[in-house]
């Protein structure tokens, strides 16, 4: 499989992309249109649990403008798998052009994309991904969980690895892809460190999620805390309260390595809240939208295109905030 960073690509509020393998276009010569130039694209989005997800929905809403060409379908699932599927099964029956989805969760999908396999409609999936046969889409826009995970591990493990450390662990939306694989990779960097793990428990990527877990944690194993785990800065910033509200001083009773990046989550890595954050970039628009385009015009698209993120130490954070996009 072919592997490279694509950092050609002319895009808005750019991320450098690593590509990996090929897919065949799709066989609509025609650009996809109706014979009126405009591509309609049924979106099947996850729904509005956190910064990180505003953000990507506001890059694939610019991305998919009238301006650019298309008429964009929009549906937010709730974050109910049952309801992107009907979603989904919807965008087949109204003869969309192409289907672009971000998985709830990576399970379920056979059928449902066969349908729209059947029907010629080219499916995309950005952000997360999905354990079917990656023949049932033409291409993943995304960004690596696992190593986002391992990066998260790998602080930890230099930071506090060396001592006995009690950690606690905010997961994600359980059986979500960004969930699996950043406890995968968090998991194996931590390996051989002194970092244990008291519990570990879905927030759902939500704040009031976070928090509501967060105060369980603390009322079982209180003090004794040492290393919070958030999978993602809204959580972190849900679990803020709780910790205030029990007396402890986030950041230092309880250090907090979170990822996303979003604006508040580095604005608490700045107040000196979170000790570590780790960027999972949101603005994949641009290449979703150029990855359809090339579809429906038949062209080669890569099979992976991966964003490259960073991370960020609180004094990384103050210089980063100014000029952040998202
Ligand atoms: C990651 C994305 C996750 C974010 C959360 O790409 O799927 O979902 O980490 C969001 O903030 O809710």
């Amino acid at each position: 499989m072919k592997k490279g960073i694509i950092a050609g690509i002319a895009l808005l509020g750019a991320v450098a992309m690593a590509a990996t393998g090929c897919s065949g276009g799709s066989s609509a010569a025609s650009g996809g249109s109706k014979g009126d130039g405009v591509v309609t694209v049924g979106f099947a989005q996850t729904g509005s649990e956190s910064g990180w997800r505003s953000a990507n929905t506001e890059s694939m809403k610019d991305a998919f403008s009238a301006k650019n060409g298309f008429k964009l379908i929009f549906n937010a699932a709730d974050n109910k798998p049952e309801n992107q599927i009907a979603a989904v099964r919807n965008f087949i029956n109204q003869g969309v052009d192409a289907i672009v989805i971000a998985p709830v969760v990576t399970t379920g999908w056979d059928d449902v994309l066969k349908e729209a396999k059947d029907a010629n409609i080219p499916v995309i999936l950005e952000d997360r991904t999905i354990d079917g046969s990656s023949d049932l889409y033409k291409a993943w826009i995304g960004d690596d969980f696992k190593k986002e995970g391992e990066t998260a591990g790998t602080w930890a493990k230099q930071t506090l690895g060396d001592k006995a450390t009690n950690m606690v662990v905010l997961e994600g939306t359980t059986g979500s892809a960004p969930a699996i694989d950043r406890a995968t990779g968090f998991d194996d960097a931590i390996k051989g460190s002194q970092i244990k793990k008291l519990d570990s428990q879905t927030g759902n990527f939500t704040r009031a999620d976070g928090k509501t877990v967060m105060e369980g944690f603390l009322q079982k194993y209180g003090k004794s805390i040492n290393l919070l785990f958030a999978q993602n800065d809204d959580m972190g910033l849900g679990a803020l309260d709780a910790i205030k509200a029990a007396g402890l001083t986030p950041g230092k009773d309880i250090q907090i390595v979170t990822i996303d990046a979003t604006h508040d989550g580095l604005q608490a890595a700045a107040n000196g809240e979170f000790n570590y954050v780790v960027e999972c970039n949101p603005l994949l628009g641009p290449t979703v939208a150029k990855t359809v385009k090339d579809v429906l015009a038949g062209k080669d698209v890569e099979k992976k295109q991966t964003a490259v993120d960073q991370s960020f130490t609180p004094e990384q954070a103050k210089t980063a905030l100014p000029d952040r996009k998202y």
